[in-house]
């Protein structure tokens, strides 16, 4: 692989456009996509572009192309800041991470992959078997975690409904000892898992479940029945049993996994009538089966499904029986934690198998951990709910991350060096994370405690709460509070500005989905199991009614908890980062819509990003690096210098090209404001690279 690419190709980093404007930058992103180059850097940031198609850029040779090399001696990829990451953690003892962003579909998961194949490729090259098993765990559990965590939506067949960070931690040789995963699950149930099951199945299993082969005669896969690939499930559904296998869950576990999500399947098909008095089931054949699937008594399950057990308030203990209404809601809540703890108790599994353990800093040396987070990104939709709203304000953490790190990391290393440098301001979106997560003002504040208080409190009445304590704040509009604005309904309608753009949201449904409401019953029963599997998916059910005092926490309050540690996590370490770009909706591997793009680009920060680059100094090399690429551009230095130092060599260099009142001395490393300077001395090596070659070709000849 060449070097450096040519101009034909476009600027490789957006730091080196003549001016930082939204015409130039997508000008740039259009000519590289269309000619292939789905990676630009912004300084240390890649940005990438789905190609929706498969690129060889992947492969071996690539990848040795990119091992161990500084980033800026290879066409920007994924593979050069992998390394950079590993480099850092290896060299500097250093735990960095690689931050994922972008909106769904814009290619994160495959870029996660990438890297962890990267990673892979590159590590334990004597091949001991230990580390050979740890990576074939982590890369397994991919395949594991998108059958339970992906499903096909309107704007991607293979969506995480899930956000993932990883853990990989190495010993002082840099091989991967272990890792670890946390998972942010949303959304529940239409997984692929389920088609598989059900389309690529044997006959013995689905029998076995009572199952039929058709996943339009369940009412959770009904929906993506029609839409939904079916060609390869059969060979996923085996792919994904090999891989349960692989990492290492029992026979006996693997069983129970596909008995729960039969127990879901069916679940979802039961149904309820009344005479008026009573609740029944419609269908006992459907309980027994439940029952049988999830090693509970068939009684036991019905009346989990038509009573909730209630404490009075005098201590007693009743059973009160459901409405229609309420049977039908409580089923779909069991169904959806029946998945939930499922989805948790394989990550945790997965977990125990990769954790590191016998580790002995003293005797092994420091172990260090590369982060890889692949999390939803910003979403807006045609009607954005709770599940949006919590999406949405991960991506207003993130970004704040974001900005912060970057200058961090900007100033941190000027002052390492011993350069001054001047302060640049940009929009600071705290303001935007307080509106939603202050105590006792922000948003899940309010929704906590409208779901807290006693009495019936609508949707509506929150939102009337949320308009009377945040009419103040420039953040937060509702149609009362602008009465004008008819793209909002009064009784349902919120809006906060984003920093990523004003997105509308219906809070209808919100309270519900906050609750998370799970009648204790149904924990009970699950408890009570004598599978033994799905009993530790629920130890809370061992408690009785009259110990359940204490109310849960919120899914928001939940939600908010796991975000504020994940970025505590990743801000003590060294980030690195992907911003991926959608290029259209259609997955066209030949379009990149300006209209889209543009919006991903500002929304992103990007070209704040490319600023804050260039006020500072744009680039950064080590004197020795800087010395042998350029050596060849001047007099002094060519073939080799007699000066005392290298830096003093590199001040030939830059004096001699006249640009000496663009740069500065670090102690180390020497820095370009502008991307000019550099960008002449990068042609006039190219320029004269050929004439050294025909010059050497004479050399060895002996014409010389
Ligand atoms: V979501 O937020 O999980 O809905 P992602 O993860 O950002 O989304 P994903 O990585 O799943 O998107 O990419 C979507 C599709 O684009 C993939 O299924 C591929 O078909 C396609 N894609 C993405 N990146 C690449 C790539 N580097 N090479 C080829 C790609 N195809
Ligand atoms: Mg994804």
């Amino acid at each position: 692989m060449a070097e450096l690419e040519g101009l034909e190709f476009g600027k490789s980093d957006f730091v080196l456009l003549d001016e930082v404007t939204m015409e130039q930058f997508m000008e740039n992103l259009k000519l590289r996509f269309e000619k292939g180059r789905i990676y630009t850097y912004i300084g240390e940031v890649v940005v990438s572009v789905n190609p929706y198609r498969q690129m060889e850029i992947y492969g071996k040779d690539t990848i040795d192309a990119y091992r161990g090399r500084e980033l800026y001696e290879n066409p920007p990829h994924l593979y050069a800041v992998s390394d950079a990451a590993y480099k850092a953690m290896k060299r500097r003892a250093k735990d960095t991470c690689i931050v994922i962003s972008g909106e769904s579909g814009a290619g994160k998961t495959e870029a996660s992959k990438y890297i962890m194949q990267y990673i892979a490729a590159i590590t334990n090259p004597s091949q001991r078997a230990e580390v050979e098993s740890v990576k074939n765990v982590l890369l397994k559990s991919n395949c594991v975690l998108e059958a339970f965590g992906n499903a096909k939506t309107n704007r991607n067949d293979n969506s995480s409904r899930f956000g993932k960070y990883m853990d990989i931690n190495f010993n002082f040789n840099g091989d991967p000892t272990g890792g670890h995963i946390n998972n942010y699950l949303l959304e529940k149930v239409s997984v692929f898992v389920c088609f598989q099951l059900l389309r690529g199945g044997s006959a013995e299993m689905l029998e076995s479940f009572h199952l039929q082969n058709d996943a339009a005669a369940y009412i959770y896969t009904r929906e993506g029945a029609a839409t939904a690939t079916s060609n390869n499930d059969r060979s996923s559904h085996k792919a994904v049993m090999n891989a349960l296998d692989v990492i290492g869950f029992s026979q006996e576990e693997i069983s129970s996994i596909y008995q729960i999500l039969a127990s879901i399947l069916l679940l979802g098909n039961l149904q309820f009538e009344s005479d008026g008095e009573n609740v029944q089931v419609v269908g006992q054949e459907a309980v027994k089966h439940i029952s049988e699937l999830t090693s509970t008594d068939p009684d036991g399950v019905t009346k989990s499904l038509l009573y909730r057990t209630v404490a009075t308030g005098g201590g007693e203990v009743i059973e009160k029986g459901h409405s229609e209404q309420d049977a039908c809601f409580g089923r779909d809540a069991f169904a959806k934690a029946l998945y939930e703890r499922l989805f948790g108790w394989i990550v945790s599994r997965i977990n125990s198998i990769i954790e590191v353990k016998d580790y002995n800093p003293v005797l092994h040396g420091k172990n260090t951990v590369i982060g890889v987070l692949d999390i939803y990104g910003f979403e807006i939709f045609d009607n954005n709910s709770f599940e949006q709203f919590c999406i949405n304000y991960c991506n207003e953490k993130l970004q704040q991350l974001f900005i912060e790190l970057i200058l961090q990391q900007e100033q941190g290393e000027y002052q390492r060096e011993g350069i001054t440098w001047q302060h640049i301001d940009y929009f600071n979106n705290q303001i935007i994370v307080d509106l939603v997560e202050q105590p006792h003002k922000g948003i899940i504040s309010i929704l906590d405690e409208a779901c807290l208080s006693v009495g019936k409190v609508t949707d509506t009445v929150c939102l009337d709460s949320m308009d009377t304590k945040l009419s103040q704040h420039p953040h937060y509009t509702s149609r009362k509070l602008s009465p004008t604005d008819k793209t909002m309904d009064f009784q349902k309608h919120f809006r906060i500005r984003h920093y990523a753009g004003d997105v509308t949201y219906s809070v209808e449904g919100f309270l519900d989905k906050n609750k998370d409401l799970l009648f204790q019953d149904f924990k009970r029963l699950m408890y009570n199991s004598s599978n033994l599997v799905l009993k530790e998916m629920w130890p809370d059910g061992q408690l009785s009614i009259t110990e359940v005092t204490k109310r849960p926490l919120t899914a928001a309050t939940l939600f908010k908890n796991s975000i504020v540690a994940l970025v505590d996590k990743l801000a003590c370490k060294e980030p690195y980062y992907v911003r991926c770009i959608k290029p259209n909706e259609m997955k066209s591997p030949v379009l990149l819509d300006d209209a889209r793009c543009q919006h991903q680009v500002a929304y992103l920060g990007l070209l704040e990003n490319v600023m804050v680059r260039r006020a500072g100094f744009a680039y950064r090399q080590p004197y020795a690096r800087f010395l042998q690429r350029y050596k060849m551009t001047c007099e002094y230095t060519w073939p080799n210098h007699l000066m005392g130092s290298d830096r003093e060599a590199v001040e030939a260099i830059v004096t001699q090209h006249g640009f000496q009142d663009d740069v500065a001395y670090g102690h180390t490393k020497l820095f370009v404001r502008t991307p000019r300077s550099l960008f002449s001395l990068e042609q006039e090596r190219a320029a004269l690279i050929p004439i050294l070659v025909l010059f050497l070709q004479k050399v060895w000849r002996g014409a010389l």
